[in-house]
């Protein structure tokens, strides 16, 4: 049985979406964060990085989301989620499918740092390295994060999806970081993300995988 390995609140939620859509039949392990948001140290059991999505299925061990929905797509996908080979939407879909953890995830945790860095600093030094990181953020992090926002929202005008006419594994890669995003700064002025979210959040597979996941802090 196909199993994954699954920390509560986090992107591991898109694979158990994924597996619900296909309706690939799946175990689900699910792992409780610490105080600290870290994965527990029993995932390290699993692999040694210890963070979550890991697959386990036949022997066989994969980390990293990318990597995994690939494994779920070429051995059970049977073609589905997947524009047609060679054509642009296929091409926008392997963008998106990197894209999502390459550099869009990149641009949502630095700004995780910078705020949650002097929230947890001892208290005598909080108003300096909030004053530092919060020009960090208002300087870098929050162009960078708006150039990124504007590319999502262009690709969603035409047809509402990332890659095609249709729901395909570019949304859902696509959906962590337009849920983590929309909780930092909000959709009030990019009508084709806002419907994004709506339109996901409606699907029966992403309500069930949401079921199996446990709470979930996005949706
Ligand atoms: N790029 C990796 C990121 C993996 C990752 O950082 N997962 C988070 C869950 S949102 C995690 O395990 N965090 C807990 C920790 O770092 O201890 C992937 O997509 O699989």
């Amino acid at each position: 049985m196909l199993t994954i390995h699954h920390l509560n609140n986090s992107r591991s939620q898109r694979v158990l979406w994924l597996l619900e859509e296909l309706g690939v039949p799946y175990d689900v392990k699910r792992y409780e964060r610490t105080k600290t948001m870290q994965a527990p140290d029993e995932l390290k059991r699993i692999h040694p990085l210890g963070k979550s999505p890991v697959l386990t299925e036949d022997g066989r061990t994969i980390a990293e989301t990318g990597a995994i929905v690939e494994y779920i797509l070429t051995r059970h996908g049977g073609g589905r989620l997947m524009p047609a080979p060679g054509s642009d939407s296929y091409w926008d879909a392997r963008h998106f499918l990197h894209y999502a953890e390459g550099s869009a995830m990149p641009v949502l945790f630095l700004m995780l740092m910078l705020q949650t860095i002097p929230e947890r600093a001892p208290f005598y030094v909080r108003p300096i390295l909030a004053a530092a990181l919060g020009r960090v953020d208002r300087m870098y992090a929050r162009p960078q994060l708006a150039l990124h926002l504007d590319h999502w929202e262009q690709s969603l005008g035409t047809t509402g999806w990332f890659a095609g006419p249709e729901l395909s594994v570019a949304d859902i890669m696509m959906s962590f970081p337009v849920e983590t995003a929309g909780k930092r700064v909000g959709y009030a002025e990019r009508p084709h993300l806002r419907d994004f979210l709506l339109r996901i959040h409606d699907r029966q597979a992403y309500r069930q995988a949401l079921k199996r996941g446990g709470p979930y802090a996005y949706a």
